[in-house]
């Protein structure tokens, strides 16, 4: 194959992680030639272009060097590993991003009793996941049938084509729908960032490492929240142990004030009501919590 110099993220045409997806690469500073109806989107400042397929293509377009990175489910990337050839066993998780999060679990028939894994012998359990299902199944010791399905799956209990489902679940909704019952979750699944285990050692492995570094900042200020406030130096200690976590707090001095001072830290969630009114009531005052953009250790 040609080697390329620019490089390329596959990513899911039109779906849950779609719009999450691109939202993360715009704020790692990636923006592409609208043509959200093609396969190919053009980088316009760096050279990192997009191409849109079905979720399921990701991981065999980066094991066949036609990508050099994807963001995919793990439930996806972990299926291709575990049913594709040798290739697939080099694909790796280099981040995980935090959004479309859900599980891949057993789910039984509400009036059916279950009492653990053994249940499920001899059982059609109906599963597009028909790799990690036999994984899991034989780590339990049970043989049972796999019914692979590519959609649809939480009917088949109800049409007779299967006595249970392997499925991914995120609220619930559609299983209670189906009157059906989550029993036993076989992975916790989020978006990554797939790519191979080694780097490409030319400037595309550049532009990935510098990718992962703006990756790693936007993850962390996602949750980061800056809080500000004023104190004076004697209930400084009261104010700073209710400091939720993060790094040490800045102190700065405030003119023609001497016994007060400024706080800055960074914290690593939300900051509640509840822990403002308490640092308040410790002695801080003229406080501020702000949404953190931008950051680069
Ligand atoms: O066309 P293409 O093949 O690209 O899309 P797709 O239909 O295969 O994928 P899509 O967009 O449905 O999902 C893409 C990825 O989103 C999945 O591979 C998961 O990693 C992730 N994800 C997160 C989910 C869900 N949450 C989810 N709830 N994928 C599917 N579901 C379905 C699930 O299959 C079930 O039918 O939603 C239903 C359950 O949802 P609850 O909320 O009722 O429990
Ligand atoms: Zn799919």
């Amino acid at each position: 194959m040609k080697p390329r110099d620019r490089l390329r993220i596959a990513m899911q045409k039109s779906g849950r992680l779609t719009e999450p997806a691109l939202d993360l690469l715009n704020r790692c500073g990636l923006t592409f030639r609208q043509s959200r109806d093609k396969l190919f989107c053009f980088g316009e400042g760096e050279p990192v272009d997009l191409l849109l397929v079905r979720d399921d293509d990701i991981p065999g377009l980066i094991a066949q060097g036609v990508c050099d990175l994807g963001i995919v489910g793990r439930n996806v990337l972990n299926e291709f590993k575990g049913t594709a050839g040798d290739g697939a066993a080099t694909l790796t998780e280099w981040r995980s991003l935090g959004f479309g999060r859900c599980r891949l679990s057993i789910a039984v028939p509400q009036d059916v009793a279950y009492n653990g894994p053994n249940d499920l012998s001899g059982l059609r359990i109906a599963t597009s996941y028909p790799g990690l299902l036999g994984t899991w199944l034989r780590e339990q010791g049970v043989v049972a049938t796999t019914i692979t399905l590519a959609g649809s799956v939480e009917i088949a209990p109800k049409l007779g084509t299967a006595d249970v489902i392997c499925d991914l679940v995120q609220s619930g909704g559609t299983l209670v729908a189906n009157q059906l019952r989550e029993t036993d979750v076989l992975l916790q699944s989020e978006a990554v960032l797939a790519g191979p285990d080694a780097l490409p050692t030319d400037e595309r492995g550049d532009m990935i490492e510098l990718l992962l570094k703006r990756l790693d900042g936007v993850i962390q200020v996602r949750e980061s929240r800056l809080l500000l406030l004023q104190t004076s130096r004697n209930t400084l200690d009261a104010v700073t142990r209710l400091l939720p976590g993060g790094p040490q707090p800045t102190l700065l001095p405030v003119a023609g004030q001497p016994d007060q001072l400024m706080l800055q830290a960074l914290c690593a969630g939300e900051v509640s009501w509840r822990q403002l009114e308490e640092i308040k009531k410790a002695g801080a005052r003229e406080m501020f919590v702000l949404p953190v953009e931008k950051m680069l250790a």
